[in-house]
């Protein structure tokens, strides 16, 4: 189902003019009410009646995290206090939290855009929908709550942790929606199936993930535990939160971008210069519709791509690739750009492991040393267990120095990178209570800073 068809299958020529004259009104608005950015306009030369339409984009000046904290925490606001409704806040690894604030025509609009991800993933009005995404600053919670309630579903507001009483309440209640982030919806999948409860006969059938980066591999083993089709659904709260762009459940294939209130660039991530479809870079965001937080061409941070080619579900919006990473959170070792979901998707091709894995960065002496701790399956670590009771150690250990080689193998191969390869026993490593994975450890920060 197509939550606002109208927008989202317009025709391309015809969602430009509209995106051109959102923004030279946002661009004005901007201007006029958030003195911190005048002064940039002014230091670079830049007046709002430069900016006819979209492809004057490029004239503007970026904002970037750093603004929003410089500016802490209403600097960037373009609208007066008593017009706000809500505040919402992204807490950073290093600093102050990212603020962000909404207006009531701010919450219909995260509330439709969240309703349009929400039907594309397959859902439709009546159905149940349990939401697993945190409650409170985070906007997970409350963004896709709204989304739901805007395309007439029943919201099960349940928020993470106590997987247990998840899993029962979505069998009590016959859920057929499931939000949650893609590593907590893994968590929720082996609750499953500790209980019994056969991927058949769980009432779920779709289940719309996001708020970090996952793979293909995550993808099957969500899809096939559940019994459901996993779509992304992508956003930052800096832009609304959810629904800046979502995949829809006929092709799976890049998530259509929310065009009409969001305007999506990738630039180099070093020179800034736009770059076209099909080349990974930075993903840019320019809000054309936001009143309380408007933002001009925000640098994400995220790496992705673009692609403007026909979408067999009939939405015109344009898809952009699965997020790969961040830059901040892109490793460099032994100079190699290296992102923790390149290293997952790897090992997921590997028989016998399991997608929970993590990464160790050290540096002895000066040269760095990346080492992947990664779960074995049950299957094998019983098959393994088994063989060293009855005394076959050779073939035990035969068999783990095979994974092993293979996974080394797959990461070179695919990565460029020559790790060292630590196997670990199933349930080793910490389990996603709802909130977003962490699944590097850099010595080498630790060390210097
Ligand atoms: O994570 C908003 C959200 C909530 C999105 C629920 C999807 C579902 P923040 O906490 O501000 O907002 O974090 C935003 O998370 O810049 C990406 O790096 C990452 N991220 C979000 N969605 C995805 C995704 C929410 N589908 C940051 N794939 C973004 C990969 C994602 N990374």
């Amino acid at each position: 189902m197509i939550f606002e068809p109208e927008v989202e299958m317009m025709e391309r020529g015809a969602l430009e003019e509209v995106q051109s004259a959102r923004l030279r009104e946002m661009v004005s608005r901007v201007y006029e009410r958030v003195p911190y950015i005048r002064e940039r306009f002014e230091t670079i030369g830049i007046k709002p009646s430069d900016i006819n339409g979209v492809s004057d984009l490029w004239k503007l000046p970026f904002t970037k995290k750093s603004d929003l904290r410089d500016s802490y925490p209403f600097g960037l606001f373009a609208s007066d206090r008593s017009d706000l409704l809500r505040i919402h806040a992204s807490s950073g690894t290093t600093g102050k939290p990212t603020v962000v604030g909404y207006t009531a025509g701010d919450l219909e609009i995260f509330g439709k855009v969240c309703a349009r991800a929400l039907a594309g993933g397959g859902a439709e009005p009546g159905m149940l929908l349990h939401n697993a995404y945190g409650y409170g600053l985070f906007t997970g919670g409350l963004g896709i709550h709204q989304g739901g309630e805007t395309l007439g579903m029943v919201v099960v507001p349940a928020s993470t942790g106590m997987t247990e009483r998840q899993v029962r309440l979505i069998m009590d209640f016959g859920t057929q929606v499931l939000c949650c982030t893609p590593s907590y919806a893994l968590t929720i999948a082996r609750e499953f199936a500790k209980q019994g409860i056969d991927p058949k006969d769980i009432p779920l059938q779709a289940a719309l993930v996001g708020a970090e980066p996952w793979t293909e591999t995550m993808r099957a083993e969500i899809d096939s535990r559940l019994g459901v089709r996993s779509v992304n659904i992508y956003g930052l709260s800096e832009i609304i939160g959810p629904g800046v762009s979502f995949e829809c459940a006929e092709e799976r294939h890049g998530s259509h971008v929310n065009e009409d209130h969001f305007l999506a660039e990738i630039v180099d991530p070093d020179s800034g210069e736009p770059l076209p479809d099909g080349e990974e870079g930075v993903l840019v965001i320019t809000t054309l519709t936001k009143q309380a937080l408007p933002l001009i061409r925000y640098w994400t941070g995220d790496v992705t791509s673009l692609d403007h080619s026909r979408c067999s579900c009939g939405r015109t919006l344009v898809r952009m690739a699965m997020v790969k990473g961040r830059t901040d959170d892109m490793l460099i070792v032994k100079g190699i750009n290296v992102y923790p979901s390149q290293i997952e998707e790897a090992i997921g091709s590997v028989r016998g492991l399991t997608p929970y894995f993590r990464l160790l960065v050290d540096r002895s002496g000066t040269l760095d040393q990346l080492d992947v701790e990664v779960e074995l399956s049950k299957e094998v670590f019983e098959e393994i267990s088994a063989e060293f009771l009855s005394d076959e150690v050779i073939e035990a250990d035969q068999l783990l120095r095979t994974i092993k080689d293979r996974a080394k193998r797959s990461i070179r191969e695919n990565v460029g990178i020559s790790v060292r390869v630590m196997l670990l026993e199933p349930e080793r490593l910490p389990r996603s209570e709802g909130g977003k994975a962490q699944k590097v450890v850099d010595i080498r920060k630790v060390l210097v800073g």
